[in-house]
């Protein structure tokens, strides 16, 4: 209780100092109290999800649009090309340029690399992560992380995906309609 009153009589006055500032015009603000940065600080939901993110497409805008709008904060964990073979995907686009897109985009926040499977745990730890959100084609593979964060699997966006896109352009390539025209 004490505690409290301490932090609340800490904010009255961080609040007078403010107004204080305002009414002299100074730039500079006073430095919040540590209780209420501390409460600043519990109140930011961390999100992070993990992906390839490759051949950019609604279904991945989707994605992070749910993601985003589940807290405060999003980072992407993005696999690195050489993780990528060992998932046995080859990208169109490489990692640096896959990451602009993505750092582009609003509903991101920030862009980390996923160079392993095993780094889950220590990403969650090292961003003080509350969410880990993925597509529910990984439903529960990832289920060994809610003792460390909140595991969120969202239903993926239908008829979409970049191996989709990936096929039909090959197709479109190699076949030409009599008349010369692509279809
Ligand atoms: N996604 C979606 N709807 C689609 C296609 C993809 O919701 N039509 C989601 C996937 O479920 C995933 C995210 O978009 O959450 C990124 O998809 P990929 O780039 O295919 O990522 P993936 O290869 O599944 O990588 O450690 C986890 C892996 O890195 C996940």
């Amino acid at each position: 209780q004490s505690s409290h009153s301490a932090a609340e009589a800490e904010g009255i006055h961080f609040a007078a100092a403010v107004q204080q500032n305002q009414s002299d015009n100074q730039e500079a603000l006073p430095e919040p109290p540590e209780a209420m940065d501390h409460e600043r600080s519990i109140m930011i939901k961390r999100i992070i999800t993990y992906g390839t993110f490759d051949l950019l497409h609604h279904g991945h805008i989707n994605l992070l649009r749910r993601c985003r709008a589940l807290g405060d904060h999003l980072t992407v964990a993005l696999s690195t090309d050489e993780f990528n073979k060992l998932k046995g995907k080859s990208c169109f686009h490489p990692y640096d340029d896959r990451a602009s897109v993505l750092e582009a985009i609003r509903y991101v926040d920030r862009v980390i690399p996923e160079n392993t499977w095993e780094q889950k745990i220590n990403d969650i730890k090292s961003f003080d992560i509350d969410i880990f959100v993925i597509g529910d084609d990984w439903k529960g593979k990832f289920d060994f992380l809610i003792e460390h964060c909140q595991v969120i699997y969202l239903p993926r966006t239908p008829n979409i995906s970049t191996t989709y896109i990936k096929n039909k352009l090959s197709l479109q390539t190699t076949t030409t309609h009599e008349y010369g025209e692509t279809d």
